[in-house]
């Protein structure tokens, strides 16, 4: 294997030109005053002793994580409300400047865990000097309530090596479902929070004018 700075290189390449893309799309939408699905955009690289512990875990040779690990590059969209995630789909499939690969709804299929989140595995093409190369990125649709769950969970996680104490498991699967119903009761005020939303930006429009 080359050296990492070397391999991750297109990586690091693909996730600042993605975050740029896809925080544009938010921009447009600000632009014309419209509610933007989208909240805010975040992206990393998997740092290496991530991507050793997953290549070890799930078997993967290290010649073969070009092909084998689709989020060694990863960006995340964050939505207020679940109802805004599919519209931000629909944007990334209509895009040109990728390809979808895979799509994985854990969203109608949440995980054991009580993850839930929307993936969408792209390739995208980067232009190195020595060429065109094309990576696998890993794109998760969330609402902040799923967010705010995944993050928690994922420094547990952390923690305790992925074998939580039973009471913890527990918990954080009734988390899971909390963070759940506070989507479901977001969303049947969507119109209310949006009004006011509109009503704050224009007031803020006026006196940045004014
Ligand atoms: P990191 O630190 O975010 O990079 P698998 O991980 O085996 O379930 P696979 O094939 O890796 O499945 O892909 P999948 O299911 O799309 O999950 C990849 C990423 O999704 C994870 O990356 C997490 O970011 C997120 N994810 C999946 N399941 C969970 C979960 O139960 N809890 C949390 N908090 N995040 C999850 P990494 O490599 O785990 O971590």
């Amino acid at each position: 294997m080359q050296n990492w700075e070397q391999f991750l290189a297109p990586y690091k390449q693909a996730v600042d030109e993605l975050k740029i893309k896809l925080k544009g799309m938010r921009g447009q939408y600000e632009l014309e005053s419209n509610h933007s699905p989208i909240e805010f955009v975040t992206g990393r690289v998997k740092p290496i002793a991530s991507i050793l512990d997953k290549a070890n875990q799930k078997g993967i040779p290290l010649d073969k994580l070009e092909t084998e690990m689709q989020d060694i590059a990863g960006l995340r969209m964050m939505c207020q409300f679940v109802d805004d995630i599919k519209p931000v789909v629909e944007l990334l499939r209509k895009r040109n400047d990728f390809e979808i690969v895979e799509e994985r709804n854990y969203i109608s299929h949440k995980k054991a865990s009580g993850y839930r989140s929307y993936h969408v595995v792209v390739r995208y093409p980067v232009q190195m000097i020595s060429g065109e190369k094309k990576i696998l990125v890993e794109i998760q649709i969330r609402t902040l309530a799923m967010n705010f769950w995944a993050t928690i969970e994922h420094s547990l996680n952390y923690k305790y090596k992925g074998q939580f104490p039973e009471d913890i498991r527990l918990r954080l699967q009734r988390a899971a479902e909390a963070a759940f119903r506070l989507d479901e009761e977001m969303s049947l005020i969507r119109g209310e929070i949006q009004e006011a939303q509109a009503f704050f930006a224009r007031m803020k429009e006026l006196q940045q004018d004014g």
